[in-house]
């Protein structure tokens, strides 16, 4: 089976980089990476996404997509995709904090509720600026997790229990972990089930539907709800598979964009829901929340991770201010 994937994988690449054009008649075919396993929610929005473009051309388009890092694994989605390994792929942006500064904004701490909120937020925030991050490839959506807390072994109910304790973020959520004493340790989702499996890690930092797509409460029997920080994602295609689309398709694809972060912030947001039951019913998940004043104190140790983004933006030359003013408008406008 192994040596079939990657037969398959080696082919498409092949594929990608020649741009064989269609024969008359035939569709347009298309590779999609992505990086974690098929059940989890960055590779069900994939399958949407693959469907609606096949069904809006009419079979136009013909997408194969590899889920689970077959074509391209976590830290190569943006470069693969870029050299034409794959015409599109799924990346998290908080992988690669520095390359994605702006839109890694949305990671901060905004009060962010909900995956709606986030998504459309970072839609909106990424056609106003069209940061040059990401000039060299074509965005077709983009999308957040729910907020972050944390699923662990133990149980943490103050900032004496986080302390020193080995918990697994990327990007922006893990300096969230970092300013509240965690022993913080980066890698992306993909490397997370073999690290709690080993021990390594005692738990985790993101939302909370991965405690049933990966399994994980299984290991982590608590949930301490600290609603802090999403993970930013965005979905993207070679340039040269885009400029040489169709015009007819381009525009199927372009009015999706929104609409496919809409649809994936809404699948999220009800899969917590679903994953906090499943886990409470089948592992007898303890979820703690903190009384108000604790969360509270929480929370505003959580001041720096502002300030120091905004310095890193402006050593780059960025409008910070301003675009962190945007972005708040933009996460307000979208809170129920
Ligand atoms: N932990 C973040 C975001 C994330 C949340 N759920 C999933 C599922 C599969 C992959 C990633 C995520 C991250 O690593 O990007």
């Amino acid at each position: 089976m192994k040596k079939i994937l990657a037969a398959l994988a080696i082919f498409a690449m092949l594929m990608a980089i020649w741009q064989v054009p269609p024969a008359k008649g035939e569709p347009i075919k298309l590779t999609y990476a992505n990086f974690p396993p098929a059940n989890t929610f960055p590779s069900v929005q994939m399958e949407r996404w693959k469907q609606e473009v096949e069904k809006r051309t009419n079979g136009k388009v013909s997408i194969q997509t590899f889920p689970g890092g077959t074509l391209l694994d976590a830290k190569n989605m943006m470069d693969g995709v870029i050299s034409g390994q794959a015409n599109i792929g799924c990346l998290s942006m908080a992988y690669q904090p520095g390359r994605f500064i702006v839109t890694n904004a949305l990671s901060l701490p905004l009060n962010i509720k909900t995956a709606v909120q986030g998504s459309l937020a970072l839609w909106d925030f990424y056609n106003k600026y069209k940061p040059k991050e990401f000039e060299q490839v074509k965005v077709l959506t983009m999308f957040s997790t729910a907020p972050s807390n944390i699923m662990s072994t133990i149980p943490i109910k103050s900032l004496d229990d986080i302390k020193g304790v080995p918990l697994r973020a990327s990007g922006g959520a893990g300096d969230i972990l970092k300013l509240w004493g965690a022993n913080m340790v980066g890698m992306p989702m993909s490397d997370t089930p073999e690290a709690l499996q080993k021990g390594v890690v005692k738990g985790l930092f993101t939302s909370l539907e991965v405690l049933m797509d990966f399994k994980f409460a299984e290991l982590c029997k608590y949930a301490t709800i600290t609603d802090a920080g999403v993970y930013p994602f965005a979905v993207v295609m070679n340039m040269d598979t885009w400029n040489k689309l169709p015009d007819d398709v381009k525009k199927v694809m372009d009015d999706l964009g929104r609409e496919q972060a809409e649809w994936t912030g809404k699948y999220m947001d009800e899969h917590v829901i679903k994953s906090l039951e499943w886990s409470k019913k089948n592992h007898g998940l303890q979820v703690i929340t903190l009384p108000p004043e604790e969360l509270k104190k929480w929370h505003d140790l959580l001041e720096p991770i502002t300030k120091k983004w905004i310095e890193d933006a402006k050593a780059k030359g960025l409008p910070a201010e301003q675009m962190l003013a945007d972005l708040k408008e933009l996460v307000k406008k979208y809170a129920k």
